[in-house]
């Protein structure tokens, strides 16, 4: 005998997705769509329940739009005899609670944890065993505390499960209830559901099971991969198995393509290379791939390359069935390295920027390299939270900016360095021509 259970969180319902290109604004790029194909999933698995590890729902401006999916998905659900239990999120702390009275009509659904309380209810499964499922949730944006410290009900038995939403492993001083893996092992219980990234993880398989469903509809570029809610199963003795069913209608990804002996009229090739690279997949619900392009290797064509894609929009969807559409195109592209070597001899600027990135490609930095760096991801985090960017933030998760880290900053100076140097070397060969 085994139990079935429909996993997400991170839904945002009041959100869709944009796509980079203008032309294209279809209904399927609105999560409510997902959501109710999520709805359907249910239904047609006869699961137990939907577990919600929290932002069901978007802020409250959003809510207008949300309203209206999220009644008519309970609803179906209720229609369905399936039971929802959810915990809120930073982002439906305050929306869930105004929503209360409309809430209570649907009596399938079960808020956890309100007011920051552990609350464990006893599911009653269709066969008549029962099931513990607890849960703790936001009751505002921002809370600095660690739930699990705060009295974490002991399970029952194997039949556990626990939903939360937090900043697993997050820094002690983080904004949305950190815990540590650790202390999810140590509390005994067997079966952790968690929310907050967007990212799936399977953070921990066998016992217990820890596991960042993800966001089921991706909603923005850094979400990469597959998106879609997770078809969990308990056996009777308490092991765990969960797959995810594909279920989002936008695909991001990123691949990396070499520019490495490219004729003169590269386009085909090149195109070539990409479709090789990243091959759609026309067994899942994806309707759009988006794609970032690293390019590695050889420089000489990455600036003509950039540019023609820039130049024409249309350009960017390349085929493919789903279509394919390029987003951006990342410099990664470097000289060969006996090349670099010998141009660090120089005396030039040729000579320093060498210099510089054989500097960068050691395992160990300077000192001088190591406060270069630090300098650098200070100034970057300095503008990336100057108000004038403001708008676009609070259009965009606060999990989404992060603090600079010394890797990323490493890497753009590499870029950069990478950059000059090419466009130095161009130069140098039209003066000999
Ligand atoms: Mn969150």
């Amino acid at each position: 005998m085994s139990y079935k259970f429909l996993v997400t969180g991170d839904i945002h319902l009041g959100r869709r997705t944009v796509h980079p290109s203008a032309e294209i604004n279809d209904p399927q790029l609105s999560v409510s769509h997902s959501w109710q194909r999520l709805i359907e999933t249910a239904i047609e698995h006869q699961v137990e329940a939907v577990l919600i590890t929290g932002d069901l729902i978007d802020k409250e401006n959003a809510w207008f739009e949300a309203l209206h999916s999220l009644k008519s998905g309970l609803q179906q659900l209720d229609q369905n005899d399936i039971k929802v239990y959810a915990v809120a999120g930073n982002h439906d702390a305050l929306v869930l609670s105004q929503l209360d009275e409309i809430l209570a009509e649907i009596p399938c659904f079960s808020l956890l944890g309100k007011g920051r309380q552990w609350e464990q209810v006893q599911h009653q499964c269709r066969d008549g065993n029962r099931i513990e499922i607890a849960g703790w949730s936001f009751d505002k944006e921002h809370l600095q505390v660690n739930p699990v410290a705060s009295g974490v009900p002991e399970p029952g038995g194997s039949l556990s499960i626990t939903l939360l939403h937090t900043d697993l492993n997050g820094p002690p001083d983080s904004r949305y209830a950190p815990v540590s893996e650790r202390e999810l092992i140590d509390s005994g219980r067997p079966i952790w559901l968690l929310g907050h990234i967007h990212k799936l993880e399977v953070v921990r398989e066998g016992s217990p099971f820890i596991l960042y469903p993800g966001s089921p509809h991706s909603l923005h570029a850094n979400e990469t991969g597959m998106h879609g809610p997770w078809m969990m199963n308990i056996a009777s003795d308490g092991r765990v198995h969960a797959e995810q069913i594909p279920l989002s209608p936008i695909r991001y990804e990123e691949i990396e393509i070499s520019l490495d002996d490219l004729p003169e009229d590269w386009k085909s090739e090149f195109l070539s290379r990409v479709m090789q690279q990243f091959k759609g997949d026309q067994s899942t619900p994806v309707q759009w791939n988006v794609i970032d392009v690293i390019c590695t290797g050889d420089p000489t064509h990455f600036d003509a390359i950039d540019q023609y894609f820039q130049q024409d929009e249309t350009e960017r969807e390349i085929g493919g069935s789903p279509s394919i559409y390029i987003r951006k195109f990342v410099n990664r592209t470097s000289l060969p390295p006996a090349n670099l070597e010998s141009m660090a001899e120089r005396a030039n600027l040729e000579g320093i920027l060498a210099r510089l990135l054989i500097q960068l490609d050691q395992p160990e930095n300077s000192d001088a390299l190591k406060e270069l760096l630090q300098e650098a991801g200070q100034v970057r985090q300095k503008v990336l939270r100057h108000d004038v960017f403001k708008p676009i933030h609070d259009d965009q998760d606060e999990e989404a900016s992060e603090p600079v880290t010394a890797e990323e900053s490493e890497e753009l100076l590499k870029q950069a360095a990478r950059e000059w140097l090419t466009e130095l070397r161009k130069q140098s060969e039209e003066m000999q021509r």
